[in-house]
């Protein structure tokens, strides 16, 4: 995508679809002149202060009208993009919307490309590189984690955290050339152990940050749960449960589930995207082998797997069946022991949840009733509690929830690493400089201090048309 910064472009900023109003904006030198072209109002767009509202009437390139409209005018420096815009309100319909765009264009406005706005805006200095990323990030946010994590970046705390960052890894460098001046002299300025510490705590810090990515990964895409087990376990009923939809089907016979579903659930907060599968046998159907088949390779891209099966089932059997599955140690398992209610076998369970101790790993086990509902509940809470363990106890207060960020953070550790080792083995004050300069522009990434043509266009690539 090339951006020329002479031409003005165009596009509708709302979803399409129907709805009360949709916002076509228009941005660039022109904005305000194609705007006096394509809006019949009171006064003259191009002669109106910035800040106002003007209503109006759009007519299109044959002079025919096309809707009522209410213009905002922004002047530059002070819109969203940094340029003169407009933003039209006009009625909400595929087609009225498609008129007003159009007459737009025909008025001299090129169709932006997608993220084209926030790009600009960040050309003009506006927003930094990650807080341009936060819009991205807080316009497809799903889970209230989500939202605050995006809404905390798009407000610059990861900007403000890493420029601080950098800044000290700036003075450190300045300080170790300044010596460099004084050594053919023989002054030593700086303690080797000062330097020694302050990079291994700012290297600590990077990798922390780094950390948070884990959480900030869990935020951003919500946290995938499989529902597995034998046939007629009552996965279909538990997952309708924990739904509180009865979205599956379920019925007494075996086989019923045949392809997976998903449906998303937010729990204090966080997105589960929960799975129901078919249930796993040996099976001459091919139809429900496909769907075993699904069911298997689900669970391996699962964070969280709930093995299901009937209160009184076979231990021995159960424990061959979940061994069968392609389950990591980095992925979470909870047994669940469905139909309570029968009664077979699982008083001595009661109440719900027990650890047990399986391959010499601790487990999760709920007992409960898909059915009558107990318990089910308390399988919700732990699966909350199974995030919260993996959440991250350190004291930053920024979460990174981009996995660029977190790879340039890394980097600038790593190169800190090779810094620390060049001092230790004794190498000038050079040598060492340049390792922490290669951290610097590592982070310089982040926010956009330092950027290739080709980061810009994957970044803004992800963005939506009119954003
Ligand atoms: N009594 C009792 N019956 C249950 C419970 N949960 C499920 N069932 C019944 O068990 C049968 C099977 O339930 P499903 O939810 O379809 O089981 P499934 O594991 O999805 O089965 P497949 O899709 O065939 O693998 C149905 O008749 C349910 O009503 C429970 O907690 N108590
Ligand atoms: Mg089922």
């Amino acid at each position: 995508m090339k951006i020329s910064p002479a031409d003005t472009i165009a596009a509708v900023a709302t979803p399409p679809g129907e709805g009360a109003i949709a916002v076509i904006r228009i941005s660039g030198p022109d904005a305000l002149a194609i705007g006096d072209r394509i809006v019949r109002a009171r006064g003259r767009l191009s002669a109106s202060r910035g800040y106002t509202l003007h209503h109006g009437t759009v007519v299109g390139a044959d002079g025919m009208e096309l809707d009522e409209v209410l213009a905002t005018v922004f002047r530059a420096p002070r819109s969203y993009t940094g340029e003169d815009t407009l933003e039209i309100s006009c009625h909400g319909g595929l087609f009225v919307t498609g008129a007003v765009l159009n007459a737009a264009l025909s008025a001299g406005a090129r169709r932006a490309e997608p993220g084209e706005f926030t790009r600009r805006a960040y050309l003009n200095g506006k927003m930094d590189l990650s807080r341009a990323e936060a819009v991205a990030s807080l316009i497809s946010s799903r889970s209230d984690r989500a939202h605050r994590a995006s809404l905390e970046q798009l407000r610059g705390r990861l900007a403000g955290t890493v420029e601080e960052i950098r800044t000290a890894l700036k003075s450190l460098c300045a300080l170790l050339e300044v010596e460099l001046d004084f050594a053919e002299e023989g002054i030593s300025v700086i303690e080797k152990t000062h330097i020694n510490r302050k990079i291994t705590e700012t290297k600590e810090r990077l990798e922390h940050l780094a950390e948070t990515f884990k959480t900030g990964k869990i935020y951003r895409d919500g946290v995938s749960v499989v529902i597995v087990g034998p046939p007629n376990a009552g996965k279909s009923s538990l997952f309708n449960a924990l739904l509180k939809d009865s979205r599956a089907i379920v019925t007494p016979i075996p086989g019923t589930t045949r392809d997976y579903l998903e449906e998303n659930l937010a729990l204090k907060g966080i997105l589960f995207r929960i799975t129901d599968t078919a249930g796993l046998r040996e099976s001459e159907d091919p139809v429900e082998s496909e769907g075993i088949a699904r069911s298997v390779s689900s669970v391996e891209t699962a964070d969280i797997v709930i093995f299901v099966v009937e209160a009184g089932s076979d231990i021995v059997q159960t424990g061959e069946l979940v061994e069968s599955l392609p389950i990591t140690g980095e992925q979470q398992l909870i047994l669940v022991r469905n139909k309570i209610d029968l009664g077979a076998g699982v008083s001595e369970r009661l109440p719900s949840v027990n650890h047990i101790e399986w391959r010499g790993e601790t487990r999760t086990e709920v007992c409960l009733s898909a059915l009558s509902g107990i318990g089910v509940h308390t399988l919700a809470e732990q699966l909350v509690d199974t995030v919260g363990r993996s959440e991250l106890s350190t004291h930053e207060t920024v979460c990174v929830i981009s996995e660029r960020h977190a790879e340039s953070l890394l980097r600038g550790a790593r190169s800190l690493g090779i810094a620390l080792q060049s001092l230790s083995s004794g190498m000038t004050n050079e040598f060492v400089a340049f390792d922490i300069r290669e951290a610097v522009s590592a982070l310089g990434e982040i926010t956009g201090e330092i950027t290739t043509e080709e980061i810009l266009n994957s970044i803004f690539s992800e963005f939506c048309i009119g954003k």
